[in-house]
């Protein structure tokens, strides 16, 4: 279970506005494992299929032009439970139903503009790591901490 992995991004909006850092110290500091990171400007194409569950909603063409509107960061993270408790730290799709204390709780507002991208499940997460990074570009190391992380 500790090596649960799953599929995080900061997206266009949130690399304008400086998040970066502050996004991957909350995760570092809950004691998750960074096991790729990749600063891109996806294609649209890319985004349609990262969002191809989406194709038929009314927001999809919008989505995909502004997720591809400017470069983006894309991260794996690993522990236990990740891909649950990762989407806790990013709030609900919705900013204004997100919690303070959440990422899109404390930094937005508008759901077009919500900063940060979570797989919503194990099994999407496969997906999305698949999608977005090369075997070779995800590091397998122990991390030497992980005594003070895990009993
Ligand atoms: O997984 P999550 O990002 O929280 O929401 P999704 O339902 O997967 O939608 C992806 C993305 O699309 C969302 O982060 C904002 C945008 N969106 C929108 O603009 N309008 C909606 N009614 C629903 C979603
Ligand atoms: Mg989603």
């Amino acid at each position: 279970p500790k090596t649960e992995r799953t599929f995080i991004a900061v997206k266009p909006d949130g690399v304008q506005r400086g998040l970066v850092g502050d996004i991957i110290a909350r995760f570092e500091k809950r004691g998750y494992k960074l096991v790729a990171l990749k600063m891109e400007q996806a294609t649209e194409e890319h985004l349609k299929k990262h969002y191809a569950d989406l194709s038929a909603k009314p927001f999809f063409a919008g989505l995909v032009k502004f997720m591809s509107s400017g470069p983006l960061v894309a991260m794996v993270w690993e522990g236990l439970d990740v891909v649950k408790q990762g989407r806790a730290m990013l709030g609900e799709t919705n900013p204004l139903n997100s919690k303070p204390g959440s990422i899109r709780g404390d930094y937005s507002i508008d759901m077009g503009r919500n900063i940060c991208h979570g797989s919503d499940s194990v099994e999407s997460a496969k997906k999305e790591i698949q999608l977005w990074f090369k075997d070779s570009e995800v590091s397998n190391y122990q991390r030497a901490n992980d005594c003070w992380v895990y009993e």
